[in-house]
C-alpha cells in the first residue's frame, strides 16, 4: 500500500463539501475532501480548479492545495474558463445581440476566448443569417451557425474545445444542453442512472459540473438566463478596448471615445460599412449606461 500518494489533477464537481477530482489514474474522478487549512485560508476549492491531492489512508483523498487561477467566476462557480460558447437560437427565443455584445465584453474582460453559436438554424431563413452574419464577420470573433442535426459543424466546435475548458452562456431554451449533450457524449460519469439526468441538463440548477468532451476538453452546461450587468465592471474609457473591430487607432483624438469627437475613424469607418452600426449603437449605448451608473 503506497501511502502519502500525491497527484495532481482537476476538479469537475463539488457536492455537499465532497469534491470530484479527474487525474490521470483512472476514468472516474476521485473523490476527495479539502484540507483544513484551505478552508483556514478562506480558500474555497472551485470546480475547474486544477489541485494536488494527497492520500494518507487507503481511498480518502485530500485535497492539498490549489494551484493559480487563470481566472474565477461566481455565477455558475467555476475556475480556469479557456473558451466562452455564447448560444443564440436563430429563433425561439429570438437572438438578443445587446445581450450577445455584452457577453462577448465580458468574455474579453476575464481572458475567456468567446466561441458565438447560433443554434435553431433549421427553423430560420437564409436572410436572417445573413443579417447577422453581416454584423459579427466584421469582428474577429469564430462564429458558428448550426442546427442540433448538424453534427459536423458540432464537431468543428468540439475541435475548438479539445484539452482547453469551456463554458457555455446564453438565454434559456437556446439549445446548450442540446448541444452539451452531443459535445460530450463519450464521457464516463459514475453511474448510469446519474448520467442521463445530467445529460438532460437537469442538473444546472443543482450542482456544476465539467462534462468531457470527445477530445480530452471540458465543458460547463450552465442554466440560461437573460439580462446581465457589465456597467460595473469597466469604466467609460475602458468600453471602446473591447470592441476589438474599433481599434485601429486612427481617430484624430487618442482618448476619442467614438461620440462627438471630431475625426473619428470609428464613426467614419460606420459609414462606409466597416464596422457594423449595430455594433456601434450598441456601444453607444452601453456606454451611456456605464456613465450613468459611475455618477449614480
Ligand atoms: N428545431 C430545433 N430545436 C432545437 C435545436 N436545438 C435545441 N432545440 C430544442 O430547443 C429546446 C430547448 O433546448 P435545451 O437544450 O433544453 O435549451 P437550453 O439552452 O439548455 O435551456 P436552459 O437549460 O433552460 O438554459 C429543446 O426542445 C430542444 O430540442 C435546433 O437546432 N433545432
Ligand atoms: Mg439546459
Ligand atoms: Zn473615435
Amino acid at each position: 500500500m503506497i501511502s502519502n500518494e500525491q497527484l495532481s489533477g482537476k476538479i469537475i464537481k463539488g457536492i455537499g463539501g465532497f469534491y470530484y477530482v479527474k487525474t490521470d489514474r483512472g476514468n472516474d474522478a476521485l473523490e476527495c475532501k479539502a484540507r483544513g487549512v484551505l478552508r483556514h485560508q478562506k480558500i474555497i476549492p472551485t470546480v475547474g480548479d486544477e489541485v494536488m491531492i494527497q492520500s494518507d489512508n487507503p481511498g480518502e483523498w485530500m485535497i492539498e492545495s490549489i494551484l493559480p487561477r487563470k481566472n474565477i467566476f461566481l455565477r455558475p462557480p467555476v475556475a480556469n474558463v479557456d473558451i466562452g460558447l455564447i448560444v443564440f437560437s436563430m429563433i425561439n427565443p429570438k437572438p438578443n445581440l445587446l445581450l450577445l455584445d455584452m457577453l462577448l465584453i465580458s468574455s474579453e474582460i476575464q481572458n475567456v476566448e468567446p466561441i458565438v453559436c447560433f443554434t435553431k438554424r433549421d427553423l430560420t431563413s437564409t436572410d436572417e443569417e445573413n443579417a447577422i452574419k453581416e454584423i459579427y464577420e466584421k469582428t474577429p470573433y469564430k462564429l458558428f451557425f448550426f442546427s442540433k442535426q448538424d453534427t459536423d459543424t458540432m464537431d468543428k466546435i468540439i475541435g475548438e474545445i479539445g484539452g482547453k475548458t469551456a463554458f457555455m452562456a446564453g438565454p434559456s431554451g437556446v439549445g446548450k444542453s442540446t448541444m452539451a449533450n452531443y459535445l460530450c457524449a463519450d464521457q464516463t460519469m459514475e453511474t448510469g442512472t446519474l448520467s442521463q439526468k445530467l445529460k438532460r441538463g437537469k442538473h444546472t440548477t443543482r450542482h456544476v459540473e465539467l462534462l468531457e468532451t470527445k477530445n480530452g476538453g471540458y465543458l460547463l452546461d450552465t442554466p440560461g438566463f437573460s439580462s446581465y450587468q457589465i456597467s460595473e465592471m469597466i469604466k467609460p474609457e475602458e468600453l471602446r478596448e473591447y470592441f476589438p473591430e474599433f481599434s485601429r487607432g486612427a481617430c484624430r483624438f487618442k482618448s476619442c471615445l467614438h461620440k462627438e469627437e471630431p475625426g473619428c475613424d470609428v464613426k467614419k469607418s460606420v459609414e462606409t460599412g466597416e464596422i457594423s452600426s449595430v455594433r456601434y449603437e450598441h456601444y453607444l449605448s452601453l456606454l451611456d449606461e456605464i456613465k450613468k451608473d459611475q455618477y449614480r
